[in-house]
């Protein structure tokens, strides 16, 4: 039996990951790690918690000597790493925990792979999840590609940039066998609500202002989670350690039009008047040191892996609508209490 650590299981990505380990290696004993932060909610794992090949371990990444104890405990053969504060918006307002979750704690679970594997590398895998944001910003033309120099720019895409760095450097210092893939926008179930496209969906459906960040104009490539998931077990199991792969949907959008296509489909399933929803819309000051774009060139991973999407942007959107409309515990119970305290200073709105 393969014993595999995911980092990050009760978060959004991290969720979709490990239903699809789970259920597609019953073989293997999967042990989800996750903090369960303001972002991950154990009933995101409420598919494979009673399992008997899934075990749920509260702790932190950032924790040595928790990490050293699980490592003795499983014997771990491969890691994906997800755990990570991913949320651009609270980098600017505190970027010392990003540095402590997403460097600190991608180095400690390094540390913990070099020291516990003893250099028996063989059947081994450290698996990094990282973002397209460690790229930087693209002007209208041209896309991120594998050989794109690093230009992170928020405090979240230089911690995410850095844990890259240290990934790498654990590869060509000490032989740890590493992949890396670094994807676009996700959407999809589950998400938690400080993202455009779950915020957005839960206030259009309370009839709340739809806040859109200076004019709209930024533009996001969007994948379905399920795909990236997808992605993320070719990469894990047929990856070529040292590699990295980027992972989008080419499906790029500009936030005003993304908007605007998912009030259509909220006045549709709401049975609301067509152009209601968009009323909403609010424009509001800039994020600062917004990225313009972002795009990402897939053809290393469709060509090598035989990856690629499986939905139209409109038909994942509807899922998700659908999703959110149909789990309405979920949404209600995330955004009471702290959620409200932090809408309220992050937009001030209504
Ligand atoms: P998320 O915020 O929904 O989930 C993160 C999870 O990590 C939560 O369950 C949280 O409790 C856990 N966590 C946070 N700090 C922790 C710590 N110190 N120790 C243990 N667990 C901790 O994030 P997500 O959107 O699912 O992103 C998952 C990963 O994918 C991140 O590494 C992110 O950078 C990367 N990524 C996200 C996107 C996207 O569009 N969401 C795109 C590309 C890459
Ligand atoms: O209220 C909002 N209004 C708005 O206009 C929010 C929350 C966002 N936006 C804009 C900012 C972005 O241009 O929408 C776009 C998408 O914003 P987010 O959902 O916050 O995502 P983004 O900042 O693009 O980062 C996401 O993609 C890459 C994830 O949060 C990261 O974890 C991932 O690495």
């Amino acid at each position: 039996m393969k014993s595999l650590l995911i980092t990050g299981g009760a978060g959004f990505i991290g969720s979709h990951v490990v239903d699809l380990f789970v259920n597609k290696y019953p073989d293997y004993q999967i042990i989800t790690l996750d903090a369960l932060t303001y972002a991950g909610n154990l009933e995101n794992l409420n598919n494979v918690l009673s399992k008997p090949n899934h075990i749920f371990e509260k702790e932190d990444v950032t924790d040595t000597n928790a990490i050293h104890r699980l490592f003795e405990k499983y014997q771990f053969d491969g890691i994906i790493h997800l755990a990570a504060e991913s949320h651009v918006d609270r980098s600017i307002t505190d970027p010392l925990s990003f540095v402590r979750t997403n460097v600190l704690g991608t180095v400690n679970l390094l540390h913990a792979a070099k020291e516990l594997w003893k250099n028996a590398y063989e059947d081994k895998r450290f698996y990094h999840i990282s973002t397209d944001e460690v790229y930087g910003s693209l002007s209208q033309e041209g896309k991120f590609h594998e050989t794109t120099s690093y230009d992170p720019r928020s405090p979240y895409s230089a911690s995410k940039a850095s844990s890259d760095h240290f990934v790498r450097a654990f590869h060509h210092t000490f032989g740890l066998p590493v992949v890396v893939s670094n994807c676009s926008n996700n959407y999809g179930a589950r998400q938690f609500p400080e993202k455009l496209i779950p915020l957005a969906i839960n206030n259009i459906k309370h009839q709340k202002p739809i806040p859109i960040y200076g004019r709209g104009e930024n533009i996001r490539d969007w994948l379905y989670v399920n795909d990236h998931a997808a992605a993320i077990d070719l990469i894990f199991h047929h990856g070529v350690n040292g590699e990295t792969y980027n992972i989008g949907g080419n499906n790029e959008w500009s936030n005003i039009s993304l908007i605007r296509l998912l009030c259509k489909i909220m006045d549709k399933k709401l049975g609301r008047v067509s152009g209601a929803s968009e009323q909403l819309i609010t424009f509001i000051t800039d994020r600062a040191g917004h990225d313009l774009r972002y795009a990402i060139d897939s053809s290393k991973l469709q060509h090598d892996l035989g990856w690629k999407p499986s939905l139209l942007f409109e038909e994942g959107l509807e899922k998700t609508v659908d999703w959110y409309l149909a789990n309405e515990k979920w949404l209600d119970d995330i955004t009471s209490g702290a959620y409200q305290q932090y809408y309220k200073k992050q937009y001030n709105l209504k």
